[in-house]
């Protein structure tokens, strides 16, 4: 059988079970079962880069190999690129953008860093499986150091319209990095046709099957692996005697008795505000739930040394002192706002316990709460769920409240709408999200992705030869594709290819107006980075 090594930016402890974080949740899901190797940060910084060394770790069948960062790494690669750059990049907050050099220097240095470390624990028959947005050019830097392994990368985040990338300063060299990994999984489909309109729109690239885009030569399959859960383990979690305990405690300690409940990492893209916003609405049109209803937020810390970050603590905290002092009673607490992590055995009976769930992120690659919430109820009482047209959890669960969470007046009206809703429409829907939540489990995630990562492997040498056959109509775009798989086998550097045979690079009808792509140069320069000592 072959190992999984997966990578992904930060190693969770798999002890710890208050873990907040859908990326650490999933991946332990899904090596818990498997075993294999965990590579990355272990969250401690050291002052300086020499005293970066790795560390394992046995843990029954996993390994943890993991690291520091250096002070200069956390501030330029993880504050700086990662969570002020591309986070708000991939969550269309433009507005929330800060690019440096430096940041930029920063995340090739740590990714080069991670691959200089890696390669050499790798086993030829490892399935590699890096993950999330601070690792997306690992894979073309663990190729410079001639890894030759079976490559995948899953995106737990959206990848934005390109109208919205290209805004993002590096994006070419971003999402061409991606053609360095046999698969890239995406969460929703629209975030795959985001990926390929701006490979065909904006870079001359082309599909040439439904799920293989070809750019210059070098083809890469894309596919669509939306992230699921563990659904036994919640509804075991959610239903144990402690589970029933909590429940009680819940409704009895409350001056109230229907519970709402919001669980997210403070972060900017869950849109708390709006959240609490629409809360306060409700509460002004439908004046007769006041002191019936409570919203419980859970809120833990995240990412607090990112000013964005720090600018929405103050203002969630403001809001629900607001909320709190106007509607607030001596026997009623309209908004309990918790701001730290929380056992998942006590999310899953505070899950069970609350008639409606409120999921309304402004931009959401998935949205694990979701799926969380709908495995946790009582299959004869079911709570609803209100869920955000933007969470990429609103492409398969249809049957939730589907919600524009920047419009105040209808978040307010679902609301409403969820807790009179009856008995019989409530099991009702419950019946065909739970149907939904199962089909696309933790495990069909992690089995459908590394299944289609051995296929790729496989067919990317049958696309390349598709590309090299007579019968390839002459359009310059295929040209250039033969021309680069020329390139990749040593017979002619396409550059020189490009300017010798009069042909012009690939544009016209799918290149996009105003935007010149990547001259021929600069895209043989992306594509061909194995050629460059580092990425
Ligand atoms: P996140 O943005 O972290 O994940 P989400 O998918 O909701 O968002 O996952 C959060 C996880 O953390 C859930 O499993 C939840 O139970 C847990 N959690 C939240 N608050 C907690 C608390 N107070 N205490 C304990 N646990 C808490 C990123 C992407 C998502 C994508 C996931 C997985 O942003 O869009 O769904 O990765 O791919």
């Amino acid at each position: 059988m072959r190992r999984l090594v997966v990578v992904s930016n930060r190693v969770a402890d798999p002890e710890c079970n208050s873990t907040a974080g859908g990326l650490s949740v999933c991946i332990l899901d899904a090596l818990r079962k498997s075993g294999g190797l965990w590579f990355g940060w272990n969250g401690e910084i050291v002052p300086r880069d020499e005293e970066v060394t790795v560390t394992c770790t046995r843990l029954e069948s996993l390994t943890l190999a993991t690291m520091p960062l250096s002070a200069r790494d956390y501030q330029e690669y993880y504050l700086g690129f990662c969570n002020a750059t591309l986070w708000p990049a991939h969550h269309y907050r433009l507005d929330l953008v800060r690019f440096t050099q430096e940041c930029a220097q920063g995340y090739r240095r740590v990714n080069d860093r991670f691959a200089e470390t890696l390669a050499p624990l790798l086993k030829q028959r490892d399935l590699v499986w890096v993950h999330d947005y601070h690792l997306i050019p690992l894979g073309t830097c663990l190729r410079a150091r001639g890894v030759d392994n079976a490559i995948g990368f899953f995106l737990h985040i959206p990848f934005p319209s390109p109208e919205v990338l290209v805004a993002m300063p590096e994006h070419e060299w971003l999402a061409c990095s991606l053609f360095a990994y046999d698969l890239v999984g995406f969460q929703t489909s629209i975030d795959k046709e985001n990926f390929c309109r701006f490979i065909c729109e904006y870079m001359g690239g082309k599909m040439i099957s439904q799920d293989t885009i070809d750019l210059a030569g070098k083809s890469l399959t894309v596919s669509v692996f939306p992230v699921g859960i563990d659904v036994d383990y919640i509804m075991t979690m959610s239903q144990s005697p402690e589970a029933e305990m909590r429940i009680q405690r819940l409704h009895r300690s409350g001056e109230t008795r229907i519970n709402i409940i919001g669980v997210d990492r403070l972060d900017y893209s869950k849109g708390l505000p709006e959240r609490l916003r629409a809360f306060r609405r409700f509460l002004e049109l439908f004046p007769r739930h006041q002191k019936a209803v409570t919203l419980m937020q859970i809120a833990p810390p995240t990412r607090e040394d990112v000013q964005a970050y720090m600018d929405i603590r103050y203002e969630l905290e403001a809001l629900s002192g607001e909320i709190n002092g106007e509607f607030g009673d001596f026997d009623w607490t309209p908004v309990r706002y918790i701001h730290r992590s929380v056992a998942r055995e006590t999310l899953a009976s505070l899950y069970r316990g609350s008639r409606v769930c409120l999921v309304t992120p402004l931009r959401d690659g998935m949205n694990l709460v979701a799926k969380e919430y709908v495995a946790a109820q009582d299959v004869d009482d079911p709570g609803v769920l209100v869920l955000s047209r933007f969470a990429g959890a609103a492409e398969d669960l249809e049957e939730a409240l589907i919600v524009n969470p920047y419009d105040t007046d209808e978040v307010a009206e679902a609301i409403e709408r969820a807790i009179i809703m009856p008995a019989e429409e409530r099991m009702e829907r419950h019946r065909a999200l739970m149907a939904r939540v199962r089909s696309r489990d933790g495990r069909n995630w992690a089995e459908s992705f590394l299944g289609a990562l051995i296929a790729s492997k496989f067919r990317k040498g049958r696309a390349i030869e598709y590309l090299r056959t007579p019968q390839t109509p002459q359009h310059p775009a295929h040209i250039a594709h033969r021309l680069g798989s020329l390139r990749a086998s040593g017979r002619i550097s396409l550059d020189s290819g490009l300017k010798n045979s009069n042909i012009s690079p690939p544009q016209g009808s799918s290149r996009k107006r105003g935007s010149e792509g990547p001259s021929r140069k600069r895209l043989t320069a992306i594509l061909a980075p194995e050629q460059k000592p580092k990425c």
